[in-house]
């Protein structure tokens, strides 16, 4: 009997650490994914432009801006899907270092990003689902937008 009842409380020990090694979930080395905003040549897309996300992993999404013009990153369905830990805004230094200048916190739906600039989303996939709304909203010169032009994509939480 006494027997029994340490085999039991190990197992429940066992079941309740394996519980909180699960725990904080925004806590985990991050997956870094990088994703390129327009193009130098002056096109507008993502590249890439189809993203896969795993629900319960950390991603660190790199939104970096290598065109002349401002970019948004916008997906209401994206958004409704994940846990945003943070939105960092990063500068490189002329020593080629990655410096933080700001971190917002809370539920983000679209972030902009301005010509050589990046920005950090920190977020863990919560649903899964096909995402179909990925797009850049701004309006180029010819008074069509940058999705019209190209600038959509697809992103798949699994
Ligand atoms: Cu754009």
């Amino acid at each position: 009997m006494v027997r029994r009842r340490a085999i039991l409380a190990a197992t429940l020990l066992g079941a309740s650490s394996a519980a909180k090694a699960a725990g904080d979930l925004t806590r985990q080395p991050p997956v870094v994914v990088v994703v390129e905003l327009g193009r130098s040549d002056g096109s507008h897309a993502f590249e890439p432009n189809r993203l896969r996300f795993e629900t319960g992993r950390l991603y660190n999404l790199v939104l970096r801006n290598v065109s002349h013009d401002p970019h948004y990153f916008t997906s209401d369905e994206f958004a409704a899907r994940i846990f945003t830990r943070k939105v960092q805004v990063t500068q490189r230094q002329p020593d080629g270092r990655e410096v933080t200048l700001a971190e917002f916190k809370g539920v983000i739906r679209e972030v902009e990003v301005y010509p050589g600039h990046a920005a950090e989303w920190w977020f863990v996939p919560v649903a899964t689902g096909r995402i179909t709304d990925l797009r850049c909203g701004i309006v180029a010169a010819d008074r069509r937008t940058h999705a019209e032009h190209g600038m959509v994509g697809e992103i798949v939480i699994e």
